[in-house]
C-alpha cells in the first residue's frame, strides 16, 4: 500500500457560479458572470450558470452524495452577489457538519457582483476594501462553524483572462487593466487575511493555480513570474519578484504597488494549490505568444503532447511531484493543499447506468502517487480536493467538459456517481493506493 500520512484529508471542490443556479433567489444581486454568460458569443452555444446543477435546492442531496463517497472535507465558494442573505451558506455548513465533512469556504471564486464591476471591478483599489468586508461579514456568519478559509481562487485567472485575453468576465482585454487587477486582488487577500485574522479565523489561505514551466531559459523564467512567482512573491516572500516589477512598469505605473506589499504580505496558514498541467515555451521570433500571458510576442507556447483531456491539457502527473517540491523549496514553512486537481473527459451514461470513467481514474490515481511522492521526499501536503464533485458550468466552455466524479443530466438534474467516485470512496477508506 502506498499509505498517506495520519490526518490527511480526501475532499472535492465545487464553486458557487458553477453550480449552484437560483441566480435570481434569495436576494442575489447579479455577477459579472451572470452578465457575461447573457452576452451574445461568450460562452459556448450561450449556456449561463442560471440553473447549472441546482445545487441550490439540491444541496441537501448533495451532501448525501459526498457522504456517500466517504468525503472527508469539501471545498465550497460563498457568492459575493449572495451577501445580503447568507442563510443558503448557513444551511450547508450544517449539513455538511452534520455528515462529519469538514467545510472549506473559498471567498472570491470569481463571481464579482456586478455593481462592483460597474464602478472599475479589479482595477479599482476600493474593490480590494470591499473584498475584506465582505471577507468579515461571510466569517461573522459562518466563523463558528468553519475552520478554514480560503481568500481567493486562481488571481491569475481573473487577472488574466478576466481583463487580459477577456475569455473570462468581465471580458476585458486590456494587459494594463490584467496588471492592475492582478496588484488589487493580492491587496484584496491581503486585506481580508488580516481582518479575518482579527475577527478570530482560525485557518486562513490563499488558493493559486500553479504549474511549472519548461523549455528554453529565458522565456520559461517570464512566463514562470507572470504565472507564479507574481502571485506567490509577494504573499510569500513579502516583495514582488524584481524581474516582474520591471516588466509590469512597461504597462502600469508600479510604485504604489511596492508600498501595498506589506498589506499582501500577511503570514497564510496554508496554500492552496490547483495543478492541473504544465507549460512549455521556446523562443520563436514567430510566434504571437500568448493572449493570457501579456508581451509574450516571440514565444511559442509548445502544443502538450498525448494524453491530454478533453481540455486539451497534457496529464502529467509528475508535473505534481515538481511543484509541490519546489514550493517546499523556494516557499519553506508554508503547509499547502492540493486545493483542486482533476480531469475533463467525454463521460456518458451507459445502456446500464453506469458512467465507465478509466481515463479518469488513472488521471487521479497518477496524480495522487505523484502528490505522495512529495510527500515522501518532505513536503508537508495536508490534503487534497478533486475538481470536481459534479460535473458542472465549465466558464466560457459552457456544460461542454465534464469533471466531476458525479455525472449530471442536466435535463433532469439527475445524479450519477461515475465509477472514479466509487474508486475515490475506495482510495479515501484506505487512506492510500494498492502499491
Ligand atoms: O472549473 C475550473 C475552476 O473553476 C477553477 N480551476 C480550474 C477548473 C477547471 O478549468
Amino acid at each position: 500500500m502506498i499509505t498517506f500520512p495520519e490526518g490527511f484529508l480526501w475532499g472535492a471542490a465545487t464553486a458557487s457560479y458553477q453550480i449552484e443556479g437560483a441566480v435570481a433567489e434569495g436576494g442575489r444581486e447579479p455577477s459579472i458572470w451572470d452578465t457575461f454568460s447573457h452576452t451574445p458569443g461568450a460562452v459556448r452555444d450561450g449556456q449561463t450558470g442560471d440553473v447549472a446543477c441546482d445545487h441550490y435546492h439540491r444541496f441537501a442531496d448533495d451532501v448525501e452524495l459526498m457522504a456517500s463517497l466517504g468525503l472527508q472535507t469539501y471545498r465550497f465558494s460563498v457568492a459575493w452577489p449572495r451577501l445580503s442573505d447568507l442563510s443558503f451558506y448557513d444551511r450547508l455548513v450544517d449539513a455538511l457538519l452534520e455528515r462529519g465533512i469538514a467545510p472549506v469556504a473559498t471567498l472570491y471564486h470569481w463571481d464579482l457582483p456586478q455593481r462592483l464591476q460597474d464602478a472599475g471591478g479589479w482595477t479599482s483599489r476600493d474593490t480590494a476594501l470591499q473584498f475584506a468586508e465582505y471577507a468579515l461579514a461571510v466569517h461573522e456568519r459562518l466563523g463558528d462553524r468553519v475552520h478554514t478559509w480560503t481568500t481567493l481562487n486562481e488571481p491569475w485567472v481573473s487577472a488574466f483572462v478576466g481583463y487580459g485575453s477577456g475569455r473570462h468576465a468581465p471580458g476585458v482585454t486590456d494587459p494594463a487593466a490584467a496588471f492592475t487587477a492582478a496588484h488589487h486582488l493580492l491587496l484584496g487577500h491581503g486585506l481580508a487575511t488580516s481582518a479575518l485574522r482579527s475577527a478570530g479565523a482560525q485557518s486562513v489561505s490563499l488558493t493559486l493555480n500553479l504549474s511549472p514551466i519548461h523549455g528554453d531559459a529565458e522565456p520559461a523564467r517570464l512566463v514562470d513570474g507572470l504565472a507564479n512567482r507574481l502571485f506567490l512573491d509577494p504573499v510569500l516572500k513579502g516583495a514582488y519578484p524584481a524581474d516582474m516589477l520591471d516588466y509590469m512598469a512597461k504597462y502600469v505605473d508600479v510604485s504604489g504597488f511596492v508600498d501595498d506589499v506589506p498589506l499582501i504580505a500577511q503570514p497564510i496558514d496554508v496554500l492552496g494549490v490547483n495543478y492541473y498541467t504544465t507549460n512549455t515555451v521556446y523562443t520563436d521570433p514567430d510566434a504571437r505568444g500568448h493572449r493570457e500571458y501579456p508581451g509574450t510576442e516571440g514565444i511559442r507556447f509548445a502544443a502538450p503532447t498525448a494524453p491530454v483531456t478533453e481540455m486539451g491539457w497534457g496529464v502529467v502527473p509528475s508535473g505534481l511531484t515538481d511543484l509541490l517540491l519546489r514550493l517546499t523549496r523556494d516557499y519553506p514553512g508554508t503547509p499547502l493543499m492540493v486545493t483542486e486537481n482533476g480531469a475533463a473527459y467525454d463521460d456518458k451514461v451507459d445502456a446500464s447506468g453506469q458512467v465507465p470513467d478509466p481515463e479518469r481514474i488513472a488521471f487521479l490515481d497518477g496524480h495522487f502517487r505523484a502528490a505522495h511522492a512529495a510527500i515522501e521526499q518532505g513536503v508537508d501536503l495536508r490534503a487534497y480536493y478533486v475538481w470536481s464533485l459534479l460535473d458542472n458550468f465549465e466558464w466560457a466552455h459552457g456544460y461542454h467538459k465534464r469533471f466531476g466524479l458525479v455525472h449530471v443530466d442536466y435535463d433532469t438534474q439527475r445524479r450519477t456517481p461515475k465509477a472514479s467516485a466509487g474508486w475515490y470512496r475506495d482510495v479515501i477508506a484506505r487512506n492510500g493506493l494498492p502499491d
